[in-house]
């Protein structure tokens, strides 16, 4: 059964699992596919067409499913591997021990922004940005650039007081739930840890930094939560919505899931601490 936890609380060694399992994956070339079709979604998904992974209701039913498939391949290096979480509310500052060696490895250097320390700094030559959108073929990150702060407990605690899912015109303008999590409106949850980070998490090829699956992991954490606090709000919208995956639509890539399929998380994972 995969429980995941949160980062903090990892022991030394199911940390250097994690960390075995990435670099494996990154080895194998199948690391980088989960780049690309993160990409081609940021690209592709607009306030007035298509839209899916972002920006829409299924933002978060999408990264579940991305997520999952992300933690099967994880897995099918080492069985004993689950997706930590990082709560940002409480590890909030670049001196956590996410941000350690021994883990994730720090924030980048003034000049050009590359990391230096931890199994994905350049010299390790194990962590080359092959997916990219400019020359940089390294890991770069500029944690609480320009002075930013993440988002506090009680600005998470607004976002969840919220009663409805998501609300028309179903994108970036739209209130609700889903929208203000996501961060296009309002006090900013999960745009503003992808900025906070910096470096290749404030572009569509973030997942090149591996605490983008740590953050989304959290920003799934917070959907389970909030469907505990309000049990009788449903994903929205139901049905015959242009241009957005309604409930019992299919999504791209896979074509054979739907939102309604990634309501109840816990067939494929729990989380340490109870919603
Ligand atoms: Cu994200």
């Amino acid at each position: 059964m995969t429980v995941r936890k949160n980062q903090a609380a990892l022991t030394a060694d199911e940390k250097r699992r994690f960390i075995n399992a990435l670099l494996e994956l990154k080895r194998s070339g199948r690391y980088d596919t989960f780049v690309t079709t993160h990409n081609a979604f940021i690209m592709s998904d607009t306030d007035n067409g298509d839209r899916v992974g972002h920006r829409s209701p299924s933002f978060l039913p999408w990264h579940r499913r991305f997520l999952i498939e992300f933690e099967q391949a994880l897995q099918s290096v080492d069985a004993t591997v689950a997706l930590p979480y990082w709560d940002w509310t409480a590890d909030r500052t670049s001196r956590s021990s996410l941000w350690a060696p021994d883990f994730l490895g720090g924030t980048g250097r003034a000049r050009d922004g590359q990391v230096l320390d931890g199994a994905f700094a350049r010299s390790g030559n194990r962590w080359t940005i092959t997916v990219r959108v400019d020359g940089r073929d390294y890991l770069r990150r500029d944690l609480g650039a320009g002075g930013r702060q993440l988002p506090t407990r009680a600005e998470v605690d607004s976002v969840l007081a919220m009663e409805t899912y998501d609300t028309a015109p179903w994108n970036s303008s739209s209130d609700g739930f889903r929208n203000h999590l996501e961060g296009w409106r309002g006090v900013n949850l999960h745009n503003r840890v992808h900025v906070w980070v910096g470096g290749q998490m404030g572009t569509g090829v973030s997942p090149n930094d591996p605490v983008f699956w740590m953050h989304h992991a959290f920003i799934d954490k917070l959907w389970a939560d909030w469907q505990a606090r309000h049990p009788r709000s449903p994903y929205l919208p139901a049905a015959g919505t242009a241009n957005v995956v309604d409930l019992r639509d299919t999504m791209r890539p896979w074509n054979d899931v739907t939102p309604a399929d990634m309501l109840d998380h816990t067939p494929h994972y729990t989380f340490d601490t109870a919603a």
